[in-house]
């Protein structure tokens, strides 16, 4: 008999929400410029935008806040968090940020050249905007099957080596600072990355006398599919096949506000004294005190324990299944999403989804705010508009995956309300062809995802 799993956890504390009628539900959509992004939470139902800084954090995490060391410096809590991040992921050096951007702004600009190359398996908005405004040029090196929502592969993450090492010979170990691999692949879906695929690369990266920096922000969801699917690691718990995971490295960025389980907060992780020696003199220019790099004493107490917290097998085995919950709903349904269902999201196909509009007609973005105009479900956009222009000839990048994210907040949401989000899915699936274009009416210049703003297209694809 097939049993059931309950969330690990109970309810002490409920937040109230707002159910708005179709028409307040237009009204908040038009008034946000038809992006997500510009939605009050107070108007959404099921808030499904980001897993970023909306978990929900245990108990002993709001205990601990109480315990927050406020000291400028030398706080009490720094040194418990530094501990935390040493034990867990096993690097000799940590540089506390206030978010995983800080981490990436003190990385690129310790380590980035003008007309460096910077190769990463499939780009992220914020870490390739900051490898860009060091002069560097992000190099995708994710294997191309990455690219193919249709595709099943248990680790979709994984660099293509053949990409990695003819980069190296193009241009030249030394044009190559880092090679920065993220586990698992936001964009990708999720995808985790193999723990052979991470030896193989840090192998080669280590012949060329290139560090390896993993972008760690959902180290766990990764450690907890290769326990998964990887033989030899089935019997290992997560936190052993994390630490070994990070073994493969020279270093991280960590945004602590998914797989730390806190609200906000992150950190720079490394083994090389001298690039720690630096990024010491430099968080102090965009962070703070290396003892608080821009959180609050509580938030680093918060972030401890949360460390702790996530590295549970009962939690993270729970969090995967109720992406999964979700997710196979909607395939059951024929709904088309990418597979294998990743570890913090369900990514709807937009261009499956809606194949009677162009990629210039923002079918992710449109889905999007259909969404929410039919449930007050929030999802965020994953396609042409988050992909941005080409920095050199200013033409919009036109990325394969034209995704809207459904993205599970940490110990948020029952599987009730993933039930909610899956109905209105499919009913939406069921009148798809009524669903039209998006034209972009105000773009601004970076991250444009953000505060962009739209105006439905008529059925002639012109601004109604
Ligand atoms: N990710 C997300 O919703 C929040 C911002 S959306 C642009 O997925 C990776 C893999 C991320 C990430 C943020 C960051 C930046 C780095 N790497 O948001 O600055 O998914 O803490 O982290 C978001 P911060």
């Amino acid at each position: 008999m097939h049993r059931r799993m309950a969330e690990p956890y109970k309810i002490k504390s409920v937040e109230l929400l707002n159910v708005l009628n179709d028409q307040e539900r237009e009204q908040a959509l038009i008034a946000g410029g038809y992006n997500t992004f510009l939605i009050k939470s107070e108007d959404v139902y099921i808030d499904l935008l980001t897993d970023s800084g909306t978990s929900a954090m245990s108990d002993l995490q709001w205990a601990a806040l109480q315990r927050g060391d406020e000291a400028y410096a030398g706080s009490k809590s720094w040194f418990r968090l530094e501990q935390a991040v040493k034990e867990v992921y096993g690097y000799r050096h940590v540089i506390p940020t206030h978010q995983g951007r800080g981490a990436e702004n003190l990385l690129s600009q310790l380590k980035i050249h003008p007309g460096n190359y910077v190769p990463g398996n499939m780009y992220f908005t914020t870490t390739r905007a900051h490898q860009e405004l060091n002069g560097g040029t992000f190099v995708d090196i994710v294997i191309d099957e990455a690219h193919d929502p249709m595709i099943d592969l248990p680790f979709k993450g994984n660099v293509d080596l053949n990409k990695l090492e003819n980069l190296i010979h193009k241009v030249g170990a030394d044009q190559i600072p880092y090679v920065s691999i993220a586990v698992t692949v936001n964009l990708a879906g999720g995808q985790p990355v193999s723990m052979g695929n991470l030896r193989e690369v840090h192998a080669l990266c280590h012949m060329h006398d290139i560090p390896v920096m993993l972008d760690a922000t959902r180290c766990v969801e990764n450690a907890y599919f290769i326990k998964e699917r990887e033989p030899g690691y089935e019997y290992m718990l997560v936190k052993d096949i994390l630490k070994k995971m990070m073994s493969y490295s020279d270093g991280c960025t960590m945004s602590g506000k998914k797989d730390c389980l806190v609200n906000i907060g992150g950190f720079l992780a490394m083994n090389d004294d001298d690039l720690y020696t630096r990024a010491r003199e430099l968080v102090v220019l965009y962070e703070g005190m290396p003892s608080y790099g821009g959180m609050a004493g509580r938030d680093m107490e918060a972030m401890a324990q949360g460390i702790y917290e996530a590295i549970d097998d009962h939690y993270i085995k729970h969090r995967i299944h109720q992406v999964r919950y979700l997710g196979n709903q909607l395939l059951d349904a024929g709904v088309p999403i990418v597979r294998p269902i990743g570890g913090h999201a369900v990514f709807l196909d937009a261009r499956q989804f809606l194949p009677h509009l162009r990629q210039e007609e923002f079918p992710a973005q449109s889905l999007a705010a259909a969404l929410y105009l039919d449930s007050g479900v929030r999802s965020m956009e994953r396609g042409i508009v988050s992909a941005g222009r080409n920095k050199i000839t200013g033409e919009n990048n036109r990325p394969k995956l034209e995704l809207v994210r459904l993205t599970i907040p940490r110990r948020v949401y029952t599987d009730n309300h993933m039930d909610v989000v899956a109905d209105s899915v499919i009913s939406l699936y069921e009148k798809r062809n009524h669903i039209s274009g998006l034209g972009m009416v105000y773009e601004p210049p970076t991250l444009r995802f953000f505060n962009a703003r739209f105006e439905p297209l008529s059925a002639n694809g012109k601004l109604i």
